[in-house]
C-alpha cells in the first residue's frame, strides 16, 4: 500500500508565461496551439494502455467545445520532445530525465504548443478499475490529457477540491491519494463540471 502522496506533474520544459485566473478550475502555463491534436500510441504501451488512452481521449472529446484529441497510429522508435509526433508512451521517468516521483507527465516545449508528448512512469503498477494495488490507467490518462488543453493540477488545499469526495473531485486533481483511496484515478475517469467548464473556457480563448 502506498502511503506517500506522489505528485502527478505536468512538465513544461520551459515556461513562457503564466496566466492564473481563478475560477472553479485553473488554467495557465500555455494555451493549446491547436484545436485538434492527433496523438500516437507508442510501442511502449501495452494493449490495455492503448485502450485506456483512447477511452480517455473520447471522454474529453465528448464535451463538444471544438477541441479534439484524435487517435492517429501506432508509433515506434525514440520518443522526441522536438519531433512532430504527439507520442503517448510508458517509460522509466528517471531514465529519461523526467521527475522520478511523478506518475504521469505531459511535456511541451517552450513556444511550441502545436506538439506534446505524454508519458506514464513505468516504475508504478497500473491496472483497470478501483483496486488499491495499482493506478487506474484510464483515469490517469484522462487527467494527463487535461494538461494538453492547458488545465492545471488542483491540490488538497485548492478551493475546487475542498469539500469534495472521490465521487465529485475534479479530474484535474493532481495527486494519487484522496478521500481514503490511493487510486483516486479510477474516479478521475469521469469529468466534473469544473473540468468541463475549464476546457470550454480555453476553447473560447482559442476558437
Ligand atoms: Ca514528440
Ligand atoms: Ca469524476
Ligand atoms: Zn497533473
Amino acid at each position: 500500500m502506498r502511503k506517500k502522496l506522489i505528485i502527478c506533474v505536468v512538465t513544461i520544459l520551459a515556461i513562457t508565461s503564466v496566466i492564473y485566473p481563478s475560477f472553479a478550475y485553473r488554467v495557465g502555463l500555455h494555451l493549446p496551439g491547436r484545436t485538434t491534436y492527433v496523438y500516437t500510441a507508442h510501442s511502449s504501451l501495452n494493449s490495455s494502455m492503448i485502450t485506456a488512452v483512447r477511452a480517455a481521449a473520447t471522454t474529453w472529446n465528448s464535451t463538444n467545445d471544438g477541441l479534439y484529441l484524435n487517435y492517429g497510429f501506432g508509433s515506434t522508435g525514440t520518443i522526441s520532445w522536438t519531433d512532430s509526433r504527439n507520442d503517448i508512451f510508458s517509460a522509466n521517468f528517471q531514465q529519461i530525465g523526467l521527475p522520478s516521483s511523478a506518475i504521469g507527465a505531459t511535456i511541451f516545449l517552450q513556444g511550441d504548443f502545436e506538439t506534446f508528448d505524454l508519458g506514464i512512469n513505468s516504475v508504478h503498477s497500473y491496472g483497470t478499475g478501483s483496486g488499491e494495488s495499482y493506478f487506474d490507467l484510464q483515469g490517469l490518462f484522462t487527467h494527463e490529457l487535461g494538461h494538453v488543453w492547458g488545465l492545471l493540477d488542483l491540490f488538497l488545499s485548492s478551493p475546487e477540491v475542498l469539500g469534495k469526495t472521490r465521487n465529485n473531485v475534479p479530474t484535474m486533481y493532481g495527486m494519487n491519494s484522496f478521500d481514503g483511496t490511493n487510486n483516486i484515478y479510477y474516479y478521475l475517469r469521469t469529468l466534473e463540471s469544473d473540468d468541463i467548464a475549464g476546457k470550454a473556457y480555453i476553447a473560447s480563448l482559442i476558437n
